[in-house]
């Protein structure tokens, strides 16, 4: 199995001979500014074009691992044991059971989520960082952070770009193992810049990221234009970043958003991501553009929008949508 063999070129050997008492690490959340959208492998989480994040600063996932008396796996969210049959139980089983096939011993695992769920924010991203930090510390592996990030991309994609602060490139890579699709970290600070999360309905999703993305590739004819446009708004807004450039930033980021969900909507069967209240916000932050105000919008698989603008527009924003929770991504 391929996935097999990636993790033993990146595991040393002997990986689980001298465990520590504890692992224990954070890792942030992220959104992503250019979105991941379909795989040239689903096995290993390759992904068709490269794309960019930022982290949530402080909010995101903090795990501990040490190995369990019992006969199976714990996994505690926020304090809560979760069932074996949950999805998160279960992919954190299957990720450990690739990790280390064969095992006799099990773990708990306590991830506590410092961003609530019903802020529709992936916490698959920095839930999977957080653990292969949290295992790097557990059993002395001395990984990069390279490393560490394709660890994380198995466990899921866009968990390779939450191993660092700030704006974060996941370059998809061309190799068939994938040894060189991680993330890297882009060395610029933006203070002034502010995230805001705009709750617009916290249930379940209906259709995951995973299915989504592989039915819009397998279906859309948009899905080539995606790719070029991928990579064009991926080269521009590295230098809007640079140039602290933010119309230009936030028109790069919300642009690529909608292209991202235009591909999904052409897919068949078609798939929707907004709700009614999704585009009525749209709608009120176009108007605010018009009227002058820096407001632009990002939005991941789900039918929540993430809003960006500068701390000299954070009151006005505030005000104008009183449940804003507002992120500063380079501030402590
Ligand atoms: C992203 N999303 O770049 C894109 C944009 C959602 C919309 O990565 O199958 O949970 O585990 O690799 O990373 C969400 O998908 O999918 C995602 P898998 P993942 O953030």
């Amino acid at each position: 199995m391929l996935k097999q063999e990636v993790i033993n070129k990146i595991l040393p050997k002997a990986a689980f001979a001298k465990p520590q008492a504890s692992g224990a690490a954070f890792a942030p959340t992220n959104i992503a500014l250019c979105k991941y959208w379909g795989k040239r492998n689903s096995e290993l989480n390759l992904p068709c074009n490269s794309s960019l994040s930022l982290s949530l600063g402080d909010k995101g996932s903090f795990t501990t691992i040490s190995f369990t008396e019992v006969d199976r796996d714990q996994v505690f969210l926020n304090g809560n044991l979760q069932a074996a049959n949950t999805v998160i139980a279960t992919r954190i089983t299957e990720f450990l059971n690739q990790c280390w096939p064969q095992r006799q011993q099990f773990f708990q695992i306590d991830t506590t989520n410092n961003i609530p769920i019903a802020a529709g924010v992936a916490s698959s991203a920095s839930g999977f960082a957080a653990l292969v930090k949290a295992l790097n510390q557990f059993f002395n592996w001395q990984l990069t952070e390279s490393s560490l990030s394709i660890l994380a991309r198995l466990g899921s994609g866009s968990a390779c770009r939450s191993l660092w602060p700030g704006f974060v490139e996941w370059s998809a890579g061309t190799t068939a193992d994938g040894m060189d699709s991680h993330g890297y970290p882009l060395t610029v600070m933006w203070p002034e810049l502010r995230l805001g999360l705009l709750i617009l309905a916290s249930e379940e999703k209906k259709i995951s990221s995973r299915v989504a993305m592989q039915q819009t590739l397998e279906t859309s004819v948009f899905y080539d234009h995606w790719l070029i446009k991928a990579a064009s708004d991926l080269g521009k807004i590295k230098q809007a970043i640079k140039a602290q450039h933010f119309t230009d930033f936030g028109q790069i980021a919300e642009s690529n958003a909608l292209a991202m969900h235009a591909t999904t909507l052409t897919a068949w069967p078609p798939i929707c991501f907004s709700l009614p209240s999704t585009v009525a916000c749209m709608q009120k932050i176009w108007q605010l553009r018009q009227q002058g105000l820096a407001v632009y919008f990002t939005q991941d698989a789900g039918p929540n929008l993430q809003l960006l603008f500068l701390k000299k527009d954070e009151l006005e924003i505030q005000n104008l949508f009183p449940d804003l929770q507002i992120i500063k991504p380079f501030e402590a």
